[in-house]
């Protein structure tokens, strides 16, 4: 699934290992300019202890489906980590189903600097989101706002309050915001998952068949949200 071999322009990139040390991997990445570009991360596998093999499946399904209909939008799955075990289940099982790998790939790095460090141009990232669309509460959440900047605060609150999990809601950048000029990302798209973890509100108590639903509303809304803004 990681993109490579096929594309005819592509450039090689070295990636910083994300905890510093010496160690650098090389990743391949299809330079696409006729494409927009959605970076997201896996929505409710970690805070929200979501069931890692579940939401590989759901991820390759609904990608699979959207990039079978849009020919001119590519699908990135984003961790931390090279041993991210969610990349690995999706990498996987994407190979099974022979999904075009330069519309949907799997990335290294922290979503919040994948041009900068990554030499990834993504137009839109996802973020997993909280009810509230408050920023902190760690993970990918604090992360973005944190790097988006205080702008991202205010445009959120101009397009909603909350969020009910299984959607999302599409917030265009400020042009000041860092995450504008640095990395180039134009758009964040807010994301609610289903969650598992009883300390967090709306623990759905392992019931996997409300989860399971709730987590594929969550992406394709992500999907389709990502698709009116660039078509
Ligand atoms: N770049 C890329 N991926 C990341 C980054 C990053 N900077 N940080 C984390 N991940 P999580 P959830 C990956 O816990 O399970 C927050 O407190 C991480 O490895 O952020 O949906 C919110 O406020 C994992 O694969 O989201 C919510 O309350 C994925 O992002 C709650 O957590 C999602 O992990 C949401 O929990």
């Amino acid at each position: 699934l990681e993109a490579g071999g096929t594309c005819s322009m592509e450039v090689e990139k070295k990636l910083n290992n994300m905890n510093g040390n010496e160690e650098r991997s090389k990743q391949i990445v299809p330079a696409d300019i006729n494409s927009s570009t959605l970076a997201f991360p896996s929505i409710s596998t970690a805070d929200f202890q979501f069931d890692l093999e579940r939401a590989s499946d759901i991820i390759v399904d609904a990608a699979t489906e959207f990039v079978q209909k849009h020919d001119n939008m590519r699908l990135v799955l984003v961790d931390l980590s090279q041993k991210s075990r969610i990349l690995s289940l999706v990498k996987d099982k994407a190979a099974k189903k022979s999904i075009d790998s330069s519309r949907f790939f799997t990335f290294v790095g922290d979503i919040t600097q994948l041009h900068s460090k990554g030499g990834l141009q993504c137009n839109a990232i996802a973020n997993a989101a909280n009810w509230r669309l408050k920023p902190g509460g760690g993970g990918v959440n604090a992360a973005i706002f944190n790097a988006a900047g205080e702008g991202l605060q205010h445009a959120t609150k101009e397009c909603a309050d909350t969020l009910r999990p299984g959607s999302s809601v599409t917030v265009p950048l400020p042009s000041t915001s860092p995450l504008r000029q640095r990395e180039g990302v134009t758009h964040v798209i807010h994301v609610l998952g289903p969650n598992m973890n009883p300390m967090r509100p709306d623990c759905l108590k392992n019931d996997y068949t409300q989860g399971c639903k709730i987590l594929h509303d969550a992406y394709n809304s992500l999907f389709e949200n990502f698709a009116s803004i660039f078509q």
